[in-house]
């Protein structure tokens, strides 16, 4: 057990991580719930077909000695907006990841909160929907954790993903969002994520597809619907055309 430092009180204080009881979260989501009205029936139809196979499976995850040379990058590699500039220059340290919408506790968590939050490290495979694959180790939080704290209500159903990218945003239902696989990611190959991976956080969903994996998080909403987000169809690559569940 590592000693409880008064920073580290501090930042759990702070959290309101102690004398409260945590319920709620990903613990009253069915696991058997249907795919959503708002899918087209081709989603849909993939989706269920998916779950038939896998339900609710870790997908592989791999041994150091499997960890590509170089992770590639893709899409945005360094976001030019005045916000992002600003925090990056100023080495993340003024970092916050907003946590909001259809929840009873808003959060504000720094990097160093984050960092808090019991830990989970996992070397898994990146798809690309290009066609390409990358295998990487990556260390972060399991957004099961962050939504317990936040406490999402009954009528959450999505957790929409904004980024520093302005226009690049991403969604997940609660299924994939309370996965154990699921993380708020800091590091990649055991050293802070490179700006051209999403620095300072960034989302891994290792069972979706790359596009799905938003970085330069910069808020997390939880939804009843995402229709009214972006295009409507609860992605930037979505309302280009692409699939919403976008399983591999
Ligand atoms: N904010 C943001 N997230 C993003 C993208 C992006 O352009 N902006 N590109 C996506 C795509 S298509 C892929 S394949 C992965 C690439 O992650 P990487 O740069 O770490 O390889 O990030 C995804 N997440
Ligand atoms: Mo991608």
């Amino acid at each position: 057990m590592k000693p409880i430092t008064n920073r580290r009180r501090f930042l759990l204080d702070s959290l309101a991580l102690t004398g409260t009881v945590m319920l709620g979260g990903c613990d009253g989501i069915s696991r058997t719930e249907w795919a959503p009205k708002v899918l087209n029936s081709a989603t849909a139809l993939s989706r269920a077909a998916q779950r038939a196979l896998t339900g609710d499976a870790m997908v592989e995850e791999f041994s150091e000695a499997d960890i590509s040379p170089w992770f590639r990058p893709n899409g945005s590699t360094d976001p030019a907006s005045v916000a992002y500039r600003a925090l990056a220059a100023n080495g993340f340290r003024d970092y916050r990841l907003e946590v909001g919408g259809l929840v009873t506790h808003p959060l504000s968590l720094s990097l160093d909160q984050l960092r808090l939050l019991p830990n989970r490290t996992q070397i898994t495979r990146h798809d690309c929907v290009e066609g390409w694959s990358v295998i990487g180790k990556w260390t972060g939080v399991q957004l099961s954790r962050v939504l317990q704290l936040a406490q999402p209500n009954a009528a959450a159903r999505y957790v929409v993903f904004h980024c520093y990218d302005d226009g690049y945003y991403e969604s997940l239902g609660l299924d994939s969002a309370c996965h154990p696989q699921t993380l708020l990611a800091w590091e990649l190959n055991d050293k802070p994520v490179p700006i051209a991976n999403g620095a300072p956080l960034r989302l891994r969903v290792p069972r979706q597809l790359g596009y799905k994996m938003a970085k330069y998080l910069r808020r997390i909403d939880l939804v009843a619907s995402f229709k009214d987000t972006g295009g409507g169809n609860g992605g930037y690559w979505e309302d280009q055309g692409y699939q919403w569940y976008a399983g591999i």
